[in-house]
């Protein structure tokens, strides 16, 4: 086989597998674009109502004709590239039979670094004038946010002129100074002015930048360090929702704890009744988790003699389910779980009655703080009031992020976080500028399970009267309500917590 020829059959191939890669990846290009669609530009990607996922349609046949023109432009860009690289094959073929250049590479070369910086920066420039006006999602809505969005802007506009002036020197420099016969290049190997120059600079820029960041930092970690100045709301996180606790009447947030979350006190506050409460839950569990395990080997009895009786009935799925069971009591898997979750449940109740026990500790949990609380589904905020946020997670870590307002805090299992910050604009204000379909949010900003996406809750900016009616429709933790007036259903505590405080003490009487 000739050069050629072999060069041929080369082609071939390359453009048989591009073809195969290509009709491969057009398959998914259809979903792909709908994706896209999602987030056009027309939709903001904050504000609006909830997502609605929209299934797969048939694509318009202007979009599919695009599609394909898209694939074939792409196809004829790769085949224009081999075409390039094989140029340059026959030309160095050329100039190595007959002694002369055909193509100077330097001077390919100088141009394409023009062309590659005219195209560059000019796409930088796009990428400003169209996208520019999404990274900051409008004006601050909150005070500090002023402070970090002209600190955002003054980094962004340093960064963009030395980005510009040295992408300028690199690729014009490559362009002016390339390569000619004849000339040589100057050996220039170290100069202490320009080292000291280009040290300092830098240094001096970015120590200012980081000093005023400091500052600002600080104004806002120390804006309220004892929260005595500000209204304290917790924030609580968990797989996959949030939850705002206002503080009621006395102003204080309610002892809460991770050992007395139950179904009913999801929030684990600490509440006599509620706690007592959980304590004949856990041993009632712990006391069928020990039957569980003694009666291990009746069960294993019982279970063979179903799976005769299924094999006579030639109950196909009720033998397989049987089997699987057996073989989980075999192998040491149930007494292993069971084990487990008594461990588990022994050392919760260990925990919560020597908190019981010690007087001193019992008072630091239990003050009765907690009574007044108001657990919402919605934050309603008032506007140029400082709030500080306490953050508490469930179970992972979240990142509660309220973008309008430049507020980001992670939240995290076992360490309490907060944030200060002054709403400046109200929910009506914003919805006058952005459209009435626009609402504050407040989002999880940390990839935390399969719902993460929906895990969002409702900021509502209004004056402080009508905070504080809104709170009044709100319920309150472990008191009735006090006026008999219409309230939107709040799920968290469906049953009042005095109705149980009978049963419990009765129940832990008898143990
Ligand atoms: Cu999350």
């Amino acid at each position: 086989m000739n050069t050629t020829t072999k060069n041929i059959f080369k082609l071939a191939l390359v453009a048989g597998i591009i073809f195969f890669a290509a009709s491969l990846i057009s398959k998914s290009v259809d979903i792909h674009q709908l994706n896209i669609e999602n987030y056009s530009a027309e939709k903001p990607l904050f504000g609006t109502d909830e997502y609605q996922y929209e299934a797969p349609k048939e694509l318009p046949a202007n979009d599919a004709v695009a599609t394909r023109v898209k694939w074939s432009l792409l196809f004829f860009v790769i085949i224009l590239i081999m075409v390039i690289a094989n140029a340059f094959d026959i030309s160095a073929l050329t100039s190595r039979l007959t002694g002369k250049q055909a193509i100077n590479s330097n001077n390919v070369n100088k141009w394409v670094m023009l062309i590659f910086m005219i195209v560059g920066l000019s796409a930088v420039a796009w990428e400003y004038s169209v996208h520019g006006k999404h990274v900051m999602l409008g004006d601050s809505a909150s005070e500090h946010g002023v402070q970090l969005d002209s600190m955002f802007s003054i980094t962004l506009i340093l960064t963009t002129i030395v980005f510009v002036i040295t992408q300028i020197l690199l690729f014009y420099f490559s362009f002016r100074y390339s390569k000619k016969d004849g000339q040589k290049a100057l050996y220039y190997a170290h100069n202490n002015r320009l080292e000291v120059f280009w040290t300092l600079i830098p240094a001096i820029v970015l120590t200012l930048l980081v000093l005023r960041g400091h500052q600002t930092w600080r104004s806002i970690v120390y804006a309220d360090v004892d929260g005595t100045k500000s209204t304290n709301i917790e924030i609580f996180a968990f797989q996959f929702g949030w939850n705002a606790r206002y503080a009621g009447d006395d102003g204080i947030l309610g002892v809460a704890d991770y050992k007395f979350i139950s179904g009913k006190n999801k929030l684990g506050l600490a509440n006599p009744a509620e706690v007592d409460s959980l304590l004949v839950e856990l041993i009632a569990a712990l006391i069928a988790e020990e039957a569980a395990v003694k009666a291990l080997p009746q069960t294993i009895e019982q279970l063979q003699k179903d799976l005769q009786a299924a094999k006579d009935l030639q109950d196909n799925e009720a033998m397989s389910s049987i089997t699987k069971e057996l073989e989980e009591i075999n192998n040491g898997d149930r007494m292993d779980d069971l084990e487990a979750s008594i461990n588990r449940k022994t050392k919760q109740i260990e925990r919560i009655e020597a908190i019981k026990k010690d007087p001193k500790v019992f008072a630091t949990y239990f003050t009765k703080a907690e009574e007044d609380d108001v657990i919402t589904q919605e934050l309603h905020l008032v506007k140029d009031k400082l709030v500080t946020f306490k953050f508490r997670s469930r179970d992972i870590i979240h990142s509660a992020w309220l973008p309008h307002f430049r507020v980001q805090m992670n939240v995290v299992p076992g360490m309490p976080t907060k944030f200060t910050f002054i709403p400046t604009k109200t929910t009506k204000e914003a919805k006058a500028e952005n459209g009435e379909t626009f609402d504050y949010y407040l989002y999880c900003n940390k990839i935390c399970g399969t719902s993460h996406y929906n895990m969002k809750m409702k900021v509502v900016i209004e004056t402080q009267e009508e905070v504080d009616a809104w709170l009044k429709t709100q319920q309150m933790a472990f008191k009735a309500m006090p006026t008999p007036v219409a309230v939107p259903a709040v799920e968290i505590l469906p049953d009042s917590a005095t109705s149980t405080k009978d049963t419990t003490a009765k129940k832990l009487a008898l143990k």
